[in-house]
C-alpha cells in the first residue's frame, strides 16, 4: 500500500494511508536504498507486517525542521507588530522557490493599518500578485481552507505574526495558545519537538515557528538567483549574468525603469553577497 509518513516517534512510523494510520517500523534504512524515512515521505509499506518496505522519489526536502515533500508554502505575513518586511518576505519566497515550493502570501493584522498604509502595503503587494503569488488575508478563512485541500502545506512566518491565530480559526479543536513565543502544533508540553503533519480537509498542515534562520551559503548562486522569479522575464546579453555589474544587464535596466521592485533587486544582491563557506 501507498501512504505518507505524519510522525515518527522513535523507530515508529506513523503511516496515513486512505485516511488510516498504520504504525510501521522499519529495518534500519530501507533495504536497498540508502535513506531515512521522513515526515512527508510517501511509501510503499505492508499493512499486515506494519513494514515500510519502500521510500518514493522526494518532491523536496528541508533540514530544520526535517521533512519532506511540502506542497506550498503560507507565509504568514504580519503588517504590523511586528512590522511588515519585505525583506523577510523575500527570503521566504525565494526559501520556498528553491525548494519548489509553491507560495501563498496571507496578510495579517491589516486591521492595525490606516487607509492610507494599507494601500501602500497594497502597492508593493501588487507586484508579486502580477509574479503569479496569490495573496489572502487572514480574514479569508474559507478560502484558506480550500487551498489545503489535498496538499500538504507549511504554516510559516515571523513570531507574533498570527500563525496560530489563524490555524485556530481554521480548526477550533488544535487549539493552540495565542500570543505566546514558539507554541506551535505537535510542541505540547514536550521541549524536543516532534515533527508532525496534522490532517485537515483531506490535506495536511505543518506548523513551523521558523526557517527562522534561513541559511542562504549553503545554496548555489545561481539558485538563487533562479528564485527570483521576475528575472527570468528579461534575457540577458551574457547567458550567465547574474545582474551585478555586467554590462548591458536587462535586469538592472529594468530596476532603473521601475519594471522590477527596486526592494526585490536589493534582497537579491543583499542574499547572494552573504559568506559562503
Ligand atoms: N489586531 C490583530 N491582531 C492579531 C491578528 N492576528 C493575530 N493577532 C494577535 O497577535 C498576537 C500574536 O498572534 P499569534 O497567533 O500567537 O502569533 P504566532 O506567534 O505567529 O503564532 C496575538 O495577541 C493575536 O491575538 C490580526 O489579524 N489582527
Ligand atoms: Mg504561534
Ligand atoms: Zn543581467
Amino acid at each position: 500500500m501507498k501512504g505518507q509518513i505524519i510522525k515518527i516517534i522513535h523507530n515508529t512510523h506513523v503511516v496515513l494511508s486512505d485516511s488510516k494510520c498504520y504504525e510501521c517500523s522499519c529495518r534500519g534504512k530501507i533495504r536497498n536504498q540508502n535513506i531515512k524515512p521522513l515526515v512527508g515521505d510517501y511509501v510503499i509499506f505492508d499493512k499486515d507486517e506494519n513494514v515500510i518496505e519502500e521510500v518514493l522519489e522526494r518532491k523536496n526536502f528541508f533540514n530544520r525542521p526535517m521533512v519532506a515533500n511540502i506542497d506550498q508554502a503560507i507565509l504568514i505575513t504580519g503588517l504590523k507588530l511586528p512590522d511588515f518586511s519585505l525583506n523577510l518576505l523575500d527570503k521566504l519566497i525565494s526559501w520556498m522557490e528553491i525548494h519548489k515550493v509553491e507560495v501563498i502570501i496571507c496578510l495579517t493584522k491589516e486591521d492595525l493599518l490606516s487607509k492610507e498604509e494599507l494601500d501602500k502595503v497594497y502597492e508593493k503587494i501588487d507586484y508579486y500578485k502580477s509574479l503569479g503569488y496569490k495573496v489572502v488575508s487572514n480574514k479569508d478563512i474559507d478560502t484558506i481552507k480550500k487551498l489545503l485541500v489535498g496538499k500538504t502545506t507549511v504554516f510559516t512566518g515571523q513570531t507574533g505574526a498570527g500563525k496560530s491565530t489563524l490555524l485556530n480559526k481554521i480548526n477550533p479543536d488544535w487549539d493552540l495558545k495565542t500570543g505566546e513565543v514558539s507554541k506551535a502544533l505537535g510542541r505540547g508540553r514536550h521541549t524536543t519537538r516532534v515533527v508532525e503533519l496534522f490532517m485537515f480537509n483531506g490535506g495536511k498542515v505543518l506548523d513551523t515557528p521558523g526557517f527562522s534562520a534561513l541559511d542562504f551559503t549553503q545554496f548555489d548562486k545561481i539558485d538563487i538567483r533562479d528564485s527570483f522569479i521576475e528575472f527570468r522575464k528579461y534575457p540577458c546579453p551574457f547567458k550567465d549574468c547574474m545582474h551585478i555589474n555586467e554590462k548591458e544587464c536587462s535586469i538592472i535596466k529594468k530596476v532603473e525603469e521601475g519594471e522590477i521592485l527596486e526592494s526585490r533587486y536589493r534582497h537579491y544582491k543583499k542574499l547572494i553577497n552573504q559568506d559562503r563557506r
